[in-house]
């Protein structure tokens, strides 16, 4: 068992609610920093949470946001984490062309305010940063480490600024800093208004009779889709290397948005094409069509292969949304609505 010390910023995401789980089994200490909102956003990790006024808890969560460096560097100072695993980020790519200047100071800016909290503070702590394969953009696929980026959104243009900062802070002041480059990887826990949990949770209400149109945009678009927790395991991985380096994690195959309805709502009896209209608020102003990530660097140096691929991640997240009450994957909503995002008022950008 592991005697070290975690910061996990993003914690009560998808990744860290996967992240403090796996650390927690290691025998971490973890830190997270949370938001401060009007209600709880917990729920993905409320049953990794123990009462501190009964016992020191392995896990410990303090308010926080990458918008406040003084908060970070207070914090850290505090906690003297051995790891810090960057996490946070406003993390949706439509999104981040309503609110581009709000995602280049969170997504991008975010992570360095935390890295010259770390130089700063002098703590000899070893950094990761959560980057993406978004960054590719339109370079052709298959996407590698040396790759040239090419990004398409606000998101993946603040994503590569944090890729570049965070090589940068590891050139010139000797961080142990790395960059996980990321490709899609999904859950039951993962976001409702990204594609896949859309799909496969319309694909359970529609089988239930509880609604009758899934509403979509682009279907053409192609993703290399993995499954969570063995993506967490990987960043784990990156930072107990001694030479800090960049690694891609991908399953090397690339399913589009059409395969993935196919896959889920198959899997529940249905035919997609009966239930699935198209709406043009959810297209991009710029899209990315093709990732297929070679993460064998990733297998030869770390050691991480991934065993779950697309069509059986279609098969764990439709049986997830068909099984289990929605409280007991951390959703807070019920709503009928497949995505809560765009209501009526909003308009495209384009
Ligand atoms: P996610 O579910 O959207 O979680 C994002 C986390 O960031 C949440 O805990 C959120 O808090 C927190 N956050 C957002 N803005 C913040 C702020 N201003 N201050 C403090 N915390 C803030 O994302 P994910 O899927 O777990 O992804 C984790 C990271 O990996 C993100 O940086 C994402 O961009 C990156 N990434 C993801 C993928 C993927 O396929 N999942 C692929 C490549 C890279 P709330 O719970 O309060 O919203
Ligand atoms: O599920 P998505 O929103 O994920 P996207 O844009 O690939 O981004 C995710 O993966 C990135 C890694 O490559 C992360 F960095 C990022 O944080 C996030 O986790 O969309 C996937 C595809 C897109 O091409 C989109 O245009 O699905 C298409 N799509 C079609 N209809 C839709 C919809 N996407 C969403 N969210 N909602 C739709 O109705």
């Amino acid at each position: 068992m592991s005697h070290k010390t975690a910061l996990v910023t993003g914690i009560t995401g998808q990744d860290g609610s996967y992240l403090a789980e796996l650390l927690l089994e290691k025998g971490y200490l973890v830190h997270g920093l949370v938001r401060r909102s009007s209600s709880f956003s917990t729920g993905r990790i409320d049953h990794l949470y123990q009462d501190p006024h009964e016992r020191a808890p392995a896990l410990r969560l303090h308010y926080g946001d990458l918008a406040d460096g003084s908060r970070i560097s207070t914090l850290l100072e505090a906690i003297q984490p051995d790891e810090v695993y960057h996490l946070a980020a406003q993390s949706h790519v439509r999104v981040s062309f309503d609110e581009p200047e709000f995602t280049g100071s969170t997504t991008g800016l975010g992570t360095t305010r935390l890295l010259e909290a770390i130089r700063m503070t002098g703590l000899p702590c070893r950094f990761y940063q959560a980057s993406s394969s978004e960054m590719y953009g339109t370079t052709p696929p298959p996407q590698h480490e040396s790759t040239p980026f090419h990004p398409r959104s606000p998101y993946a243009a603040a994503k590569t600024y944090a890729y570049w900062i965070t090589r940068n802070y590891r050139e010139a002041y000797g961080i142990h800093a790395v960059n996980g480059i990321l490709f899609n990887h999904e859950s039951p826990r993962r976001g409702e208004t990204f594609v896949t949990r859309k799909i496969a949770r319309a694909a359970a209400r529609i089988a239930r009779g509880e609604q009758q149109f899934l509403h979509l945009g682009n279907l053409e678009a192609r993703r290399d889709w993995g499954y969570a927790p063995e993506y967490v395991d990987a960043m784990w991985r990156m930072l107990q290397r001694e030479e800090p380096d960049d690694y891609v994690v991908a399953t090397g195959t690339s399913y589009s948005v059409r395969d993935f309805l196919t896959l889920c709502f198959e899997h529940v009896g249905l035919d997609w094409e009966r239930h699935v209209r198209f709406d043009e608020r959810y297209l991009r102003p710029s899209e990315v069509p093709d990732l297929i990530g070679d993460s064998s660097k990733a297998a030869r140096e770390l050691g991480w292969t991934p065993t779950v691929l697309t069509p059986e991640l279609a098969q764990i997240m439709t049986d997830a949304e068909v099984e289990s009450p929605p409280a007991l994957r951390g959703d807070v909503s019920t709503r009928p609505q497949e995505d809560s995002i765009l209501t009526a008022q909003d308009q495209s950008p384009r």
